[in-house]
């Protein structure tokens, strides 16, 4: 059965492939399960219907059959788990990649948004620069362990897992900033797995998606 995604309808992230649609392509793509997209304006994101998928009004989501999931992380775990090539064989291995897709959603990505809300959202109040070191600061704190405990390896344990998939979805939200370029090593994983031939068809796939609706504006988060 082919699942259907949801994404917005007009992508405010000017095309950098940043919306957490984009985690899911990626996913689908790895395994080669082809997908349906539905695009909805953020009007309809808001609305009973898409809440009925969404609680919290946004988007992805995902529906196969009678089952409707949302929560990105939660969706590439059910895609990793129905399709091999994503999590290892061996159930230690599986465990532990689960455990860096937690990390990547629970632990690095929440100071990552939080700052980047700061930039979109705060600029205008007078505590801005000051609070903004700080939260640069709360990022590095997370990117130097991280590099260490990649240090010189592609991926984070083994072999390209969905693990790796989220960890490297969410490090490129700051990209462009400078912070993830701060640590090479990080930087070159970012590259590696954006160099991988399902991120480039997900990317692509969302970025027809904007230029289509040819909308700018600023990353809604
Ligand atoms: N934790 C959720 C976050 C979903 C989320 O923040 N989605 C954004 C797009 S990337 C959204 O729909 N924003 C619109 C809104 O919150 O109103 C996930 O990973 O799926």
């Amino acid at each position: 059965m082919t699942p259907t995604i949801t994404a917005f309808e007009s992508s405010p992230d000017r095309g950098r492939g940043l919306a957490r649609d984009m985690a899911v392509r990626w996913a689908l793509e790895e395994v080669g399960q082809p997908y349906d997209v539905r695009l909805v304006s953020f009007k309809e994101m808001k609305e009973p219907a898409h809440r009925a998928l969404q609680p919290f009004g946004q988007i992805p989501t995902y529906e196969e059959g009678d089952l409707a999931l949302f929560e990105s992380g939660a969706i590439v775990l059910h895609i990793a788990e129905r399709h091999p090539g994503l999590l290892p064989e061996d159930a230690n291995g599986r465990a532990r990649a689960i455990a860096w897709m937690f990390a990547a959603k629970s632990t690095v990505e929440p100071p990552i948004v939080e700052r980047e809300a700061a930039i979109l959202m705060e600029r205008d109040k007078e505590w801005h620069e000051k609070r903004l070191p700080m939260l640069g600061e709360r990022v590095r704190v997370r990117l130097v362990d991280l590099s260490r405990r990649l240090g010189g390896a592609d991926w984070l344990d083994g072999a390209f897992s969905a693990g790796d998939l989220l960890m490297v979805n969410v490090l490129r939200r700051p990209a462009g900033t400078g912070i993830v370029e701060e640590f090479p090593n990080l930087a070159a994983y970012v590259a590696r797995g954006e160099a991988r031939p399902a991120f480039k068809r997900a990317f692509d796939a969302q970025y027809a998606v904007f230029e289509r609706s040819g909308v700018t504006g600023q990353l809604l988060r």
